[in-house]
């Protein structure tokens, strides 16, 4: 062999073993999330609002990726969502049951097991745990819900280092989503590409009282978006939960209405179209502003060379009602609050264009991390990897239900019942079980236990209660069986308290 034969084939196989190298490097993990950003606003979902407000950018991830149609949430409601998130756990394994609850920080999280295997990890935006971060190299975080406009946010290090020994905030200028991208864009910008990322970035957008950048304020102005066939509802079939809830598009307060004043003088239903066009414009141009910055973020990637290997998921903390039975807000089991928006990007795995219509649950959101990262699945975590199904290998024995639980009784905000259920491929069992057992943030207020079961083949928007109708009984009997099945697996048996016992021999 020639000195320059040697010479090109030592040169060959060494930019084979880099490609090798390049290959096998652990993917990057971007996971966007909004907040309280619901698949009724993503027009990849197909719904109506698309034509009004198109989300091109959120849906690129989707086009040429995956997009899961039943991603549910375990507790519809943001700390629970998050602590889910993060650990891989129920609730009643990770400590944090409602709002008024932190994550321990001692407590293991994929943020940890991912930075022990030498990712670069960070999280901006809203954090909503309580307590500082814990696994992160990096964040920069805002305090509780943060605000909308010239948002504080909290660095690492000034956790402690403010007035009194609190955590010190910075002021940005400009609007909150804006600024969490620009400083998402930023620690892009800044890590080290020998080594995987894991990013979170969380809008605060468009959580109530959902206001949008200057540039969005006026959109859709002088249009009149269609409204969901079930405004009106009257709750027929429903239980007398109903009668408490404060979440009706008629309860909306001035601060929702930008200074308006819900005129007296309407009945209810005149109130509900009425103050429907306003609610849903300004949640439309909230997410104007995450659809423009999440367009800005992919073509960072793009021009970075980052897009093969990073993994970009966009998906929200829990669902949301935009006016469907009347309501806004979420926490209830039912389906537009209980399905969460869940988009997933990978070139070198997941084929363009896939849809998915397997049971998947944030819960199952680190399990995925940890699987992409090559890391082992650790034993405190509860959910499984979807990684075959996304490629279109669903395995045989994947779950054909989810359990459902929302811990907060009566809390004070929209006084929803506690309750738990069951949610199958065709059916929802429900069970308003109405009671506080001590959980933070729980009322006494309680009205009877009640069920509910839909049929969701036939009744999609879950207006008829069939629970009552004696040709379900053999069906009941079965979902019941289901549910104790999970409530079994996933450690959150009645029996740990006294009152349910009782309860539950005369309402099960
Ligand atoms: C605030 C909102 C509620 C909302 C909770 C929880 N009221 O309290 O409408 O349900 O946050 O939202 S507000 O008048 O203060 O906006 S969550 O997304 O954090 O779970
Ligand atoms: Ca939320």
């Amino acid at each position: 062999m020639s000195t320059k034969k040697t010479f090109l084939f030592a040169g060959a196989t060494l930019f084979a073993a880099g490609m090798a190298q390049a290959q096998d490097k652990a993917p990057n993990i971007l996971f966007i999330m909004s907040d309280d950003h619901t698949s009724q606003a993503v027009s990849a979902y197909g719904g109506p609002l698309g034509k009004y407000l198109p989300t091109p950018n959120i849906d690129r991830i989707g086009n040429e990726g995956a997009r899961m149609a039943n991603c549910f949430v375990t507790n519809s409601i943001s700390t629970p969502s998050r602590a889910c998130i993060i650990t891989g756990q129920y609730s009643q394994k990770n400590g944090v049951y409602t709002l008024a609850d932190v994550l321990d920080r001692d407590h293991p999280t994929v943020a940890r097991d991912l930075q022990k295997a030498g990712y670069q990890t960070a999280v901006i935006g809203k954090w909503h745990l309580g307590t500082e971060p814990a696994g992160f190299d990096y964040y920069n975080v805002l305090p509780g819900q943060g605000r909308y406009y010239n948002p504080l946010l909290i660095k690492k290090g000034d956790w402690d280092t403010g007035p009194g020994g609190r955590p010190k905030q910075t002021e940005y200028g400009g609007h909150s989503t804006d600024v969490i991208a620009n400083d998402a864009i930023s620690y892009l910008q800044s890590t080290d590409r020998d080594k995987p990322f894991f990013l979170m970035c969380h809008f605060k957008a468009p959580h109530r009282p959902w206001q949008p950048a200057d540039r969005f304020k006026n959109l859709l102005e002088d249009v009149t978006i269609p409204e969901p066939a079930n405004l009106l509802d009257t709750y027929e079939s429903k239980g007398q939960y109903t009668g408490q809830l404060r979440m009706s598009m008629e309860n909306m307060n001035t601060t929702d209405l930008k200074g308006r004043t819900m005129p007296e003088n309407m009945t209810r239903d005149e109130k509900r179209h009425w103050a429907y066009q306003y609610y849903i414009k300004d949640y439309l141009r909230c997410i104007a502003g995450i659809d423009e910055n999440v367009g800005r973020i992919l073509k960072y990637l793009d021009e970075a060379g980052l897009t093969e290997n990073t993994i970009v998921i966009y998906t929200g903390d829990q669902g949301f009602f935009l006016g469907e039975h009347g309501w806004f807000d979420k926490r209830l089991i039912y389906e537009e609050c209980l399905r969460m928006p869940l988009l997933i990007r990978y070139p070198k795995e997941i084929k363009a264009g896939t849809v998915n219509s397997d049971i998947v649950m944030n819960l199952d959101f680190a399990p995925l991390f940890l699987d992409f990262a090559g890391v082992p699945l650790p034993s405190y975590m509860q959910g499984e990897s979807f990684r075959n199904n996304l490629k279109g290998q669903t395995p045989g024995n994947w779950r054909k239900a989810m359990y459902y639980r929302y811990w907060m009784n009566d809390d004070n905000d929209h006084h929803v019942t506690a309750h738990y259920g069951i949610r199958t491929e065709r059916y929802k069992l429900a069970y308003y079980y109405a009671q506080p057992l001590g959980i933070k943030g729980a009322n006494q207020s309680s009205p009877e236990p009640e069920w509910e079961l839909y049929d969701l083949q036939t009744d999609p928007s879950e207006m008829k209660n069939i629970y009552k109708d004696p040709a379900n009984k053999k069906l009941i009997t079965q979902l019941k069986k289901e549910l104790l099945q999970l409530k079994e697996k996933y450690g959150d048996q009645d029996n740990k308290y006294p009152e349910m016992v009782e309860l539950n021999k005369k309402y099960w």
